[in-house]
């Protein structure tokens, strides 16, 4: 039965009944996006708060974007890497000197770009930095979020990513974030290191924002024991958090770049891994890919998604918009009984709500957002990712945050 003029309530219904309930959305049934707005079928207009977690910083349905995946859907979708196509190299130049790197290997999602980040890590450690076969470790932090596959699984310390799910992928040691001590001690205790593999900013963990300087310590501490800094850039990239790379902060040049979601502005699914020709090359022919990887739409898309950061001067809007919103939200928490305190880079920001009365409050204030035209999601019980899209102009951000006032101190 196909049909496109259900409610609400059976659309909802729909995927209740066959589809897996792997997920939890706020009760809202969109049909139609544009710029920082998005639709439901009743046509009721909200701001959109998330942009699908930060895949969308170009505004949804950027018209340059569209027009650069409807001219090659009408031309070459998709090869294989069996045989060259008229855009990958292109794609590759432009991408490879846009983000100052030698090479880039293109996948497709931002897990799967994690994946082959920690394959060339392990690969290079054996080859090039002469580690015993099958002894690499690579660090990460605790309360991280690199992706749901078995191996990333492996090293959260999220019960609700991992439970159940063994058994689990050796060779990963988990140490605090933002604690530069508990690195160097793991460096300086294990000589078998391959990597680091740090988010910039933890966006799961609720943008938790790490000390000025920490990335450049844990870097130059990697480059003293010749271990790879690795930085997972799927959401912090692409000009989300004020500058291209949430490593500019800090003027790191991670030594492995994984990037995702914004690549296309939410149109297709493309990541990549950008690093050195010396790292690169340990991976030869045959030794990984994926069949969409580095495909003529995901080439064509990427290039255009990143034109629009650069011409739209994405980045700088970021940042100049996102000191406005903390500081508004900041003078708000001096004041509320609910809301704790702001924190974030650029436009992703979050919101820390004080839920000791009623720990699914954050959840509730979000019901009622939706409800006065704005949609945003916890990320914990208690914390409220706001990360609209880029594009978003400061009048449009003003009443933004006068919605999200208002809606708490219903609460308080
Ligand atoms: C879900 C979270 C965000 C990511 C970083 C890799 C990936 C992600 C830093 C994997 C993906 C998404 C996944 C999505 C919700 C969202 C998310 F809540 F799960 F943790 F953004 F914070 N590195 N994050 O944030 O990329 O394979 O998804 O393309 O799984 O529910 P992916």
């Amino acid at each position: 039965m196909k049909t496109n003029h259900l409610s609400a309530a059976q659309y909802i219904e729909l995927e209740e009944q066959f589809g897996a309930h792997n997920y939890h959305p706020l009760p809202v049934v969109l049909e139609r996006g544009e710029g920082v707005y998005v639709w439901d079928i009743e046509g009721k207009q909200y701001y959109d708060f998330l942009s699908a977690y930060s895949a969308v910083n170009q505004g949804h349905c950027h018209p340059k974007i569209i027009q650069a995946l409807i001219e090659q859907a009408k031309k070459l979708t998709l090869t294989s890497r069996a045989f060259y196509n008229d855009r990958l190299g292109l794609c590759e130049e432009y991408v490879a000197h846009y983000f100052g790197y030698d090479k880039m290997l293109p996948m497709n999602t931002g897990a799967e770009a994690v994946e082959t980040a920690l394959k060339l890590c392990r690969k290079w450690a054996y080859e090039k930095k002469n580690i015993p076969e099958n002894t690499a470790q690579i660090v990460v932090c605790e309360n991280n979020f690199h992706g749901r596959t078995t191996t990333i699984i492996s090293f959260s310390i999220d019960p609700s990513a991992f439970n159940h799910y063994g058994p689990f992928t050796p060779g990963f040691t988990i140490i605090p974030y933002n604690d530069v001590a508990a690195l160097e001690k793991v460096l300086n205790e294990n000589p078998n290191v391959a990597g680091f593999l740090v988010e910039p900013i933890q966006g799961e963990a609720g943008a938790y924002v790490p000390d000025d300087g920490y990335l450049k310590q844990c870097f130059n501490l990697c480059r003293q024991h010749n271990v790879l800094f690795i930085a997972d850039e799927v959401q912090t990239g692409v000009a989300r958090t004020g500058k291209l790379l949430a490593c500019d902060y800090d003027e790191v040049h991670p030594d492995i770049l994984i990037l995702g979601k914004a690549l296309s502005g939410g149109t297709y699914p493309i990541s990549l891994v950008l690093s050195s020709d010396e790292i690169m090359e340990v991976i030869r022919p045959g030794q990984h890919g994926s069949t969409f990887g580095g495909n003529p739409m995901a080439a064509s898309i990427m290039m255009a998604a990143l034109e629009v950061v650069r011409e739209e001067k994405l980045a700088e809007n970021a940042f100049r918009l996102g000191q406005i919103f903390r500081q508004e939200m900041a003078e708000f928490c001096k004041d509320s009984k609910l809301a704790s305190f702001v924190r974030g880079k650029g436009l992703l920001n979050a919101l820390i709500i004080n839920n000791e009365e009623q720990n699914d409050i954050a959840w509730h204030i979000c019901l009622q957002l939706k409800d006065k035209g704005l949609l945003a999601k916890p990320t914990h019980t208690n914390i409220i990712r706001f990360a609209p899209p880029l594009v978003i102009t400061e009048t449009q951000l003003r009443e933004c945050i006068d919605i999200i006032r208002q809606t708490i101190r219903t609460f308080e």
